[in-house]
């Protein structure tokens, strides 16, 4: 039996190099040892619903869907849908939210970052963590490939799945555990280095990320402006965050050995790294390009994909639920 993995991308705006070498790009990369559920997770991105526009948003969730693809998903080994064509996430969810103490939500480290001392911030925001965890569970999931801000988030599915265990014995929900590569897993904002690269903030700040479906000029111009400092260090262990930010992500794209980029590009000024790592992400990306662009001239194709997706999600969720549902006593 191949273990199961899910795990799923926000619509909240253009994926960026951190959502690929973090997440899909490990998807992607293990897809034949394991049983894979990936999702579009469109009922997360309303949680800021300030920043929903209805027909943006519609573009975003098949933009992210026909990506996935691009990024070498293959629906032949992967299961791919819409989380909202599926209803048991949310059914799922708000059994989940009543076995949840508020407190444990008001720890979480993402919903305090978001929602700073904004009063009006939506209930979703705070209950991000518990459809997360309803997503999870619902598949009987083994293992969740995400990057390193999401481990707290998969700590409290394992934490909630332990305690509905002890409340009602015949839920049986499996206990998961993240699967965190081992390189990429933390991206930082170029021009923010001690910020990690985030989807919304490049909605906003230009030079912030690079996004998946970037021009070679407008990658180029990212990357030689991004923020470093004013040495010509290049040592993984001893540079600023701005150049180990470049450094970490040559490693992951170039797959060469950390001795051999710091023989090349230490104490050479950092106009030869940020070019050559120009020339990585361009060459990563040409090819998940054109296989895009392919995939979006032929709609009927996803759609196909989508449908046939959460039908088998549906298959396995539902039986998920049900069993939480009789363990709690539901008629
Ligand atoms: N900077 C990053 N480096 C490595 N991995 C990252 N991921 C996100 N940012 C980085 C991983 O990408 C997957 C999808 O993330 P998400 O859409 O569920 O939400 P997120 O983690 O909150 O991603 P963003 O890009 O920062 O979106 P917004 O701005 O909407 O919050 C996850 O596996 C995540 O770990």
């Amino acid at each position: 039996m191949k273990q199961r993995v899910f795990s799923g991308v926000q619509p909240t705006g253009k994926l960026h190099l951190g959502n690929y070498v973090g997440a899909i790009r490990q998807w992607a990369k293990h897809q034949d040892d394991h049983d894979n559920i990936f999702c579009v997770v469109d009922l997360h991105a309303v949680t800021i619903p300030e920043a929903v526009d209805p027909k943006l948003f519609r573009a975003k969730i098949l933009e992210v869907a026909a990506l996935y693809l691009a990024c070498g998903i293959d629906p032949e080994k992967s299961t791919v849908f819409l989380q909202s064509h599926v209803a048991e996430h949310s059914q799922m969810a708000w059994l989940l939210n009543c076995l949840t103490p508020l407190g444990w939500l008001y720890r979480m480290t993402q919903f305090k970052s978001k929602a700073g001392n904004n009063e009006g911030v939506g209930t979703g925001l705070l209950d991000y963590p518990v459809l997360m965890a309803a997503d999870i569970l619902l598949y009987d999931t083994d293992r969740v490939p995400v990057g390193e801000d999401q481990k707290q988030h998969i700590e409290f599915a394992r934490d909630l799945a332990q305690r509905i265990n002890v409340m009602f014995p015949d839920a049986k929900l499996k206990i998961p555990a993240p699967m965190i590569p081992p390189a990429g897993a933390r991206v930082m904002g170029l021009d923010d280095p001690t910020a990690k690269m985030s989807k919304s903030i490049a909605e906003t700040k230009n030079g912030h990320a690079i996004g998946l479906l970037d021009t070679p000029s407008r990658i180029k111009k990212a990357i030689m402006s991004a923020q470093t400092d004013s040495g010509n260090e290049a040592l993984f262990e001893s540079a600023g965050p701005g150049v180990r930010n470049l450094l970490d992500l040559y490693e992951v794209l170039s797959n060469q050995d950390r001795e051999v980029i710091e023989a090349e590009f230490h104490g050479q000024g950092y106009g030869k790294l940020k070019k050559a790592l120009v020339e990585q992400v361009v060459g990563c990306l040409e090819p998940i390009q054109a296989r895009y662009h392919e995939l979006t001239d032929s709609p009927d194709y996803l759609d196909q994909i989508l449908r046939h997706g959460a039908e088998r999600a549906r298959s396995i969720a539902g039986a998920t639920h049900e069993r939480l549902r009789k363990a709690m006593g539901f008629v």
